[in-house]
């Protein structure tokens, strides 16, 4: 006996269609309620499934034209089912593609580099000229005796540059930090006969009071040439050509006398002024003219103290400050800003002494 009628089986596989084409196959939104969906439909204890079973329950020719409907339902659900799981798979893998995914052609993130300190950029410019020029770099200590710091370059003691005000006197010991490199270049004269064609840039050291253009710790570049016959005429034309190539070819230049010990005659060089370009303005005090360097003809006495004859041999010699040049190169008002190590500050120059 049956324990099921055709009619009620027919029934029962009837309810299940119209409630699976009723269902929301279409709104369910996640692989998780699809899974529940199908459990629901198809899984072990669903009604299609009971349905299957029950089959054979029934007589045979009602088994055969039955069974096909149940599995042709059964197989459309599924169907149905794959599709959606399939369009699910796809929705998740587009958002992962669109959240997750790189734009490699963002310029990607600049890597902070080191650079050189402003005045190490302006002291490197101006050693590059005076080396292709000919002068050779030279190189000598901070603590000097002062022998080398002042009585070599003809100043005497009791003079005021040797006084306790402007130079640094080691406490424990004879010495002196320099003033100046001059002493760098009278070692060099004596233990190297002329020619000579010779540059010392360098650290220096004098006792002032530190404001917007003094530091009691500075940076200079002395030159010095020695040869037979070396005139004021070649200093002028060396420091014309160095500062045309410092400043620009158009910058003009003007000799003042002036006195240092360690030169006869001596100079102070302006170039016009570098904001104004000589109409007059605060930078250059109205003159027009901005004091550059101070140089000249090398003293006899210098000679003599170095045991060069001055009647063979001749030369000039120039000093110029690092920090000067630096603030008229880069627009700097305040020299305490290359000691401050303000980021903000040092890394706005490069290379390009921009
Ligand atoms: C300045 C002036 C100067 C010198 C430096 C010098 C060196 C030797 C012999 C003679 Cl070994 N002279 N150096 C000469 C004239 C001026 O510097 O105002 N510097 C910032």
């Amino acid at each position: 006996m049956p324990e099921i009628s055709r009619k009620n089986w027919e029934a029962r596989l009837e309810a299940v269609r119209s409630d699976f084409a009723a269902s929301a196959l279409d709104c369910l939104a996640t692989l998780e309620d699809l899974e529940l969906f199908r459990v629901k439909y198809l899984g072990r204890k669903s009604e299609l499934t009971e349905l299957l079973k029950l089959l054979k329950d029934l007589a045979p020719e009602d088994k055969r034209a039955l069974g096909p409907q149940a599995q042709k339902l059964k197989s459309g659900i599924e169907t149905a089912v794959a599709r959606r799981q399939a369009e699910l798979e796809d929705e998740l893998l587009q958002s992962k593609l669109a959240n997750e995914s790189l734009d490699v052609t963002l310029p990607s993130y600049r890597e902070p580099r080191g650079r050189l300190h402003p005045l190490t950029l302006v002291m490197d410019e101006m050693t590059r000229i005076l080396t292709l020029m000919g002068f050779s770099l030279a190189q000598g200590p901070h603590v000097e005796t002062e022998r080398h710091n002042f009585e070599a370059l003809n100043i005497p003691k009791h003079h005021p540059a040797r006084d306790m005000l402007d130079t640094f006197y080691l406490k424990d010991a004879p010495g002196v930090l320099r003033t100046h490199t001059s002493p760098v270049q009278v070692r060099v004269m004596e233990k190297q006969k002329p020619p000579l064609r010779i540059i010392c840039p360098g650290r220096v050291f004098r006792h002032e009071e530190v404001d917007a253009s003094h530091s009691s710790v500075f940076h200079q570049i002395e030159g010095l040439a020695v040869d037979k016959g070396v005139s004021f005429a070649d200093l002028k034309g060396t420091l014309d050509f160095f500062l045309k190539e410092l400043f620009g070819s158009g910058t003009q230049t003007r000799y003042r006398p002036s006195y240092f010990p360690f030169t006869e005659p001596s100079t102070e060089v302006d170039v016009r002024c570098l904001f104004c370009g000589g109409s007059g303005c605060s930078a250059c005090k109205r003159s027009g003219w901005m004091e550059i360097l101070g140089a000249g003809v090398v003293n006899p006495n210098v000679f003599k103290a170095v045991g060069l004859d001055p009647a063979q041999w001749s030369g000039f010699a120039f000093g110029v400050g690092v920090e000067r040049v630096a603030m008229l190169r880069l627009g700097v008002s305040d020299m305490r800003l290359f000691y401050e190590n303000d980021q903000r500050f040092l890394s706005q120059f490069d290379e390009n002494l921009a």
